[in-house]
């Protein structure tokens, strides 16, 4: 079940630029950065709020690593803005399942690494009316050692 809006992903040129345009006009800072390099792209996470379902909602902004990556083609065709949606769930795999029992392309067979530690999925944004859609589910929370 989809429980939340686990993130909006914004590709950009220039990711510490970008970084500090929101820092500077609506006071987000960054929660997390790091550079997935399956995806290319370099990434900081922005926390938002907190959700319900014990999870949270970011904005992420997203620099290509390298010019073959989807991201970097994206740009090259529509220049900056928002390049997707996730949203956030328990189990990954179970939602795929079922939404590919729709009809809607899945683009992964197994989910791949993405944001802190988390297993996504994505579906095809032709049978999404024009969205890119992702799937999430959250890495487990580590609990702390006693
Ligand atoms: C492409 N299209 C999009 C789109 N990307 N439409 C809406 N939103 C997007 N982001 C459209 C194109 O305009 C084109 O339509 C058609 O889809 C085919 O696109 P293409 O440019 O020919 O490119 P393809 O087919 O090679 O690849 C498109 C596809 C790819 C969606 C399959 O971008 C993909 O696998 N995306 C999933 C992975 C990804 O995006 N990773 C980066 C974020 P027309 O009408 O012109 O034919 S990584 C991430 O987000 C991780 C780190 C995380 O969250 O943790």
């Amino acid at each position: 079940m989809l429980t939340r809006i686990d993130h909006i992903g914004i590709a950009c040129f220039d990711l510490d630029k970008t970084v500090e345009f929101y820092r500077a006009t609506y006071g987000f800072e960054v929660f997390h950065s790091e550079v997935n390099e399956e995806q290319g792209v370099r990434e900081a996470m922005l926390k938002i709020n907190e959700t319900s379902d014990g999870g949270a909602s970011y904005l992420q902004l997203l620099e290509p690593t390298r010019e073959d990556s989807t991201v970097a083609k994206w740009l090259a065709k529509n220049g900056e803005g928002v390049h997707h949606i996730a949203f956030g769930t328990a189990d990954v795999d179970g939602d795929a399942e079922e939404i590919k029992g729709k009809g809607v392309r899945v683009l992964y067979e197994e989910p791949r690494r993405g944001s802190m530690g988390s297993r996504i999925t994505f579906l095809h944004p032709k049978d999404c009316h024009g969205v890119l859609t992702e799937l999430v589910t959250s890495a487990p929370v580590e609990s702390p050692e006693h």
